[in-house]
């Protein structure tokens, strides 16, 4: 396949019912487009055949391809499908689309040139969101707080599901990526900037989709004690070697 301009990246854990209806919405949306762009589904843990549905889709959808991983992650998900993809630009999306797939074009030149690392973010001016409960809001503060203090200072937002990486600080950082679960965004996001990379925030449309695959109580947890690994990772030298 010669190297697309873009690749775009879904995780998909359980995602029998939101997969195939944003598969069609990014399918007929790239078609419009001018670039040419490739599609990877990286499944891992589904118990309501994901897997199976995203193969047939690959079938009548020649720009997609679907990896499978043994174990759960979204981390791990994220990580074996930055590796596959080819494309200039990388661009993570989850399954459930909270952002209209057409704002992916203000990650990307014309409108952004040339950025390193472009996150989605419902927190910086021109951003908005739409029916999020106030609890959700909260505890996304709480995290979002706290990785200020212990990782990215400055950052407002490192948990939206919609990441832009060029390809050359995709190769640099992914192999570097050791936690599998939901905090690997602030991971990643760590080592891009310590490695001399260039972080900006976009603001997005944000629509909450009360379905999630996160465990509120056990990920929450697992994501404060993910910080203070990737900070104790970074002192023992974790995140020197060059890749
Ligand atoms: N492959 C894979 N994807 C996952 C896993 N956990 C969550 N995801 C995906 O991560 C994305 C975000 O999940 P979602 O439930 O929408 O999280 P929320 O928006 O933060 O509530 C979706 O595309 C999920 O399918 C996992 O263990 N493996
Ligand atoms: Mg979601």
């Amino acid at each position: 396949m010669l190297k697309p301009y873009l690749s775009i990246i879904i995780p998909a854990h359980n995602e029998a019912q939101r997969l195939p209806p944003s598969l069609e919405k990014i399918d007929l949306f790239l078609q419009g487009q001018a670039y040419s762009a490739e599609v990877i589904v990286v499944e891992n843990g589904s118990s309501d055949g994901t897997l199976a549905i995203a193969r047939d889709i690959a079938r009548v959808m020649p720009n997609l391809r679907v990896y499978q991983e043994e174990a759960r992650g979204k981390g791990l998900a994220i990580k074996r499908g930055m590796m596959e993809a080819l494309g200039e630009y990388r661009f993570l999306c989850d399954a459930d689309l909270s952002m209209p797939i057409e704002q992916v074009n203000r990650f990307l030149p014309p409108t952004l040139e040339s950025v390193d690392v472009a996150i989605g973010s419902r927190e910086v001016p021109g951003a908005q969101r739409f029916d999020e409960p106030p609890y959700r809001h909260f505890i996304g503060r709480i995290f979002n707080t706290m990785v200020r203090w212990l990782v990215l200072p400055g950052l407002q937002d490192t948990q939206c599901g919609f990441k832009c990486f060029r390809d050359e600080v995709a190769k640099a950082v992914f192999p570097l990526q050791t936690l599998d679960g939901m905090s690997f965004d602030a991971e990643v996001l760590f080592i891009a900037r310590k490695k001399g990379f260039k972080v900006v925030e976009v603001p997005i449309d944000w629509y909450h989709d009360p379905d999630s695959r996160v465990r509120l109580v056990e990920d929450s947890l697992r994501m404060g004690l993910d910080l203070l690994k990737i900070r104790w990772r970074d002192f023992k030298g974790g995140y020197d070697t060059q890749v």
